[in-house]
């Protein structure tokens, strides 16, 4: 009888598993199996694995373990997110330059991938820092430019004046540099390079109705993130005469054209070029512009309009409803979005939350257009609805319903030849420029001279044959200002492809997002050096069966590998239109009701838990403490219960391993057989359909649990030979097989020890037996009135007479009927007692 010890089991075999190269490989697509394509989601290279990633990875490879054992091919891969700033801080903090701190990060949170045991085919291993990957980035960028969906562009961006670079709108925290807590960020006009997502924006909206293996709440976070809306463009005169070109009129977006006629101002956003017009013509107003351009940009660039105080300015110029020729003053507010719309709206105080708002605020005039179909007029103010609700004093449409109003309106508009209906979305190109070092460089030059097509200083992109663009190893990342690239002259100075004269090369790098929207078609041909991969290959293991990672992720990463993934099939590369079949966000691992952190110092390191308890105990806590989709409250106690759980089966399956092993043919007939045989066929069904729903794992190890608990209470019965060798050798082969998903260190060393044959994540999973799993006794609800006063035991198969008596003589029930009149007793066979009192 042995005693469990995981600091001697588990080196053991991760030094076997680690030199069978065979045996977590994928097999060909013609293997004559079917496929199951299992992916966690990337880590970032930071250098050391989280308890996120513990549990994120125990889920997928449980679901790997198990797929594996139903017969299927299963590819289950690893890779690394390995650009970003985090590396370029690193440089200037320890002085190693990003790649050489990088590699090493990867190498040291590989040996901790395999120190838990995690059964990835590394052979298939994608890091996204070498110019084996990224040169594949390069050559998608050069198939969009070519395809019209890359281009370069003058947008607004966050800049750090310290960092002298551009910030992703996360890099912004609270208006301020996530680097320097003090330095304001700045919006600046920079020319940058852009991915055209928003010409699939409607596939990827549509798309989403049918991905119904993804969580509910990710859908709805890229719808909103898509941001479809009908509405109506409508042009408003600018009254009086205006010297700069394009504006004679504004156009304003509007989703309630019905309420035209209770407009009473039309609002500019401080971008608008009208504004800059009037500024143009007015100090006073430009001033004032600038103070509404100062203020809270940010918040608004953010889409929080909602939020913030409202502000606006008055121009002294006025608009002409083209709708009844009404002359309405034109403001300049902050809570207009450049971006979104047309940048201009027409302000309906009367019937909009925020347009009330300010009108309140500025006193400008308040005109009701809309009102209840049922009791007309008395409604309050702002009345937003639009169904049950008809036009007032709006000439023509009076009476009209707001719904139909809007497309008669609309209609109306375009016949006139001042506005026509229109779909608008949130959505917005991408934009991939990154002044920054560690990241893909884009594959553009820049003809310093021109030639024929190109004028002085074009754009020339590289030819498929000057790929990979290779980042240079030694780059100066101390010193500020711009992209680092352009400080390297042997980068910067090139010839031009085309005409072979001085070319400069662009120097700013791509958003490490364009390197996780692709990875995983990389694993199903990882070392391919001639394409990115090649398509048969791909198109066998897409879509993903299934993709497990954090809910962070639900919008940015995934509706971009959405993108390229449509993109690859404009290409012809793949067949698939979406990534992944089912996608599954698992919840957080918390401590002390907090999110682990380095700042709250409360962080559990895997490392420490598995000196401890080892890693199987580990990842199978991380599974059992709650449902996988909910958060996790870390609680050692807990690992330490899995720990002493395991110590019982081993100690349980070790004392019987020589009859285990030996086993029989004839399976008994004796009371504890059935009992333990009953048992173990539940356990078997339970987990397997745990395995194929939801994966409530915390139910599945629960009912191991049990049937350990059925074990130990039979152990005397075993010991004095009530238990056939042959049931003894069932119960635990099965009780192996079934832990090995959650513990595979544990698993393997007892099937070895019972004399198992193979690799136990090729045997078969147990199969259910449909006999043994009826329970002899069945539990009969009873009720009175409809509500539930306790659950009686009877046979199975037992008359209405007996099922009747028994609830009659529950004590319970009696307790509840005495001094009552029970009227009549209904019973439904197998299924329930009801009993009618009154
Ligand atoms: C007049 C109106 C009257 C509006 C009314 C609404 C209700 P969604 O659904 O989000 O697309 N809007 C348009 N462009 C804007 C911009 N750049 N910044 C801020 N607000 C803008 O919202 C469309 C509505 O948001 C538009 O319809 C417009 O206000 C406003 F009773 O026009 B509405
Ligand atoms: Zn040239």
């Amino acid at each position: 009888q042995g005693r469990y010890n995981p600091a001697e089991i588990e080196p053991k075999w991760q030094q076997r598993w680690d030199a069978d190269l065979a045996l977590y490989a994928a097999e060909g697509h013609d293997s004559g199996k079917p496929k199951y394509y299992c992916i966690e989601m990337l880590p970032y290279p930071s250098g050391q694995l989280h308890m996120g990633h513990v549990r994120n990875y125990a889920i997928g490879d449980a679901l790997a373990r198990h797929m594996w054992m139903r017969g299927y091919n299963v590819l289950h891969p690893m890779g690394w997110d390995a650009f970003g700033l985090p590396a370029e801080n690193a440089a200037l903090k320890n002085n190693t330059p990003p790649r050489e701190w990088t590699l090493a990060n990867i190498a040291a949170m590989r040996k901790q991938m395999q120190r838990l045991g995690l059964s990835y085919d590394w052979a298939t291993e994608v890091t996204t820092c070498l110019p084996e990957y990224y040169r594949w980035n390069q050559w998608f960028f050069l198939k969009m430019f070519e395809a019209g969906l890359a281009y370069r562009k003058k947008s607004k961006v966050n800049w750090c004046p310290d960092c002298q670079t551009v910030l992703a709108n996360e890099q912004v925290v609270d208006g301020r540099c996530w680097r320097h807590e003090d330095t304001i960020v700045e919006q600046r006009d920079l020319t940058q390079w852009f991915l055209r997502i928003t010409k699939y924006s409607d596939e990827l909206l549509d798309g989403l109705d049918k991905l119904e293996g993804w969580p509910e709440k990710v859908r709805t976070m890229q719808r909103n993130w898509i941001g479809r809306s009908e509405g109506t463009l409508v042009d408003f005169a600018v009254d009086g005469e205006v010297k700069a070109a394009d504006c004679a009129k504004i156009t304003v977006f509007t989703t309630r054209v019905d309420t035209i006629f209770g407009a009473t101002s039309v609002q500019l956003a401080p971008e608008h070029v009208v504004a800059k017009a009037f500024a143009a013509e007015d100090a006073a107003l430009a001033g004032k512009i600038e103070e509404l351009l100062a203020q809270q940009t940010l918040a608004r660039e953010a889409g929080d309009v909602g939020g913030i105080e409202k502000h606006g300015v008055d121009t002294g110029r006025f608009a002409i409803n083209p709708f009844n020729g009404e002359r309405v003053p034109i403001w300049v507010a902050n809570y207009i979005l450049a971006d979104y719309g047309t940048g201009a709206i027409m302000s309906v105080p009367a019937h909009d939350e925020r347009d009330f708002e300010f009108a309140r605020k500025y006193g400008l005039s308040i005109k009701q257009v809309i009102v209840p179909k049922a009791e007309a007029g008395d409604s309050e103010l702002p009345y937003t609805a639009e169904d049950d609700a008809v036009l007032v004093d709006s000439g023509e449409w009076t009476g009209e319903g707001c719904v139909e109003a809007q497309q008669k309106m609309a209609a109306f508009a375009k016949e006139n030849g001042f506005g026509t209906a229109t779909v608008t979305y949130r959505l917005k190109d991408w934009g991939v420029s990154r002044q920054r070092y560690w990241g893909t460089p884009i594959p553009m030059v820049y003809c310093v001279n021109g030639h024929e097509g190109v004028e002085p200083g074009g754009v020339v992109p590289l030819p498929e044959s000057a790929l990979p663009v290779v980042l240079p190893p030694q780059v100066d990342i101390t010193q500020q200002g711009g992209s680092p690239l352009g400080r390297v002259p042997e980068f910067v100075n090139t010839t031009c492809p085309v005409c072979g004269g001085a070319a400069r090369r662009e120097t700013d790098t791509m958003d490490t997002f364009v390197d996780s929207s692709w990875y995983f078609y990389r694993y199903t041909d990882a070392k391919n050096s001639n394409a990115p991969f090649a398509s048969e290959k791909a198109n066998y293991w897409f879509p993903i069966d299934q993709y497990i990672g954090g809910v962070e992720h639900a919008i940015l990463h995934l509706i971009y590998s959405r993108f390229w993934t449509k993109v690859m099939r404009d290409l012809g590369l793949i067949k698939n239109d979406e990534p992944a079949a089912r996608l599954f966000t698992q919840g957080m691992v918390i401590k002390d009701g907090a999110k682990m952190s380095k700042s709250k110092g409360n962080v559990v390191s895997p490392d420490d838990m598995i000196a401890r308890y080892g890693a199987d105990a580990t990842r199978m806590y991380a599974l059992f403490a709650v449902p996988p989709d909910k958060d996790l409250e870390w609680q050692e106690d807990g690992v330490a219960g899995i720990s002493r759980f395991l110590s019982r089966v081993y100690r349980l399956t070790t004392k019987y391993s020589a009859v285990a092993s030996v086993g029989g043919a004839s399976r008994g007939g004796t009371a504890v057989e059935q009992k333990l045989l009953r048992k173990l066929h539940q356990t078997i069904a339970k987990i397997t359909l745990d395995f194929s729903g939801r994966w409530h794992f915390n139910t599945s190890i629960a009912a191991t649990m049990e049937l350990v608990n059925e074990i130990v209470a039979s152990e005397a019965a075993i010991d004095d030979g009530d238990v056939s060798p042959a049931v003894v050798a069932e119960i635990f082969r099965n009780l192996v097989l079934l832990l090995a998903p959650f513990a595979p260190f544990f698993a393997a060393e007892l099937w070895e020890q019972i004399g198992g044959e193979g690799v136990i994540f090729r045997v078969p999973w147990p199969m259910a037996d449909a006999d043994l799993l009826r329970e002899d006794e069945l539990e009969i609800p009873v009720q009175m009135n409809g509500k539930l006063l306790n659950v009686v035991k009877v046979p199975v198969g037992s008359t209405e007479d007996v099922v009747k008596a028994a609830a009659l003589v529950d004590a319970k029930v009696v307790a509840r009927i005495v001094g009552k009149t029970v009227v009549k007793v209904i019973v439904v066979p197998g299924k329930l007692v009801n009993l009618v009192v009154k």
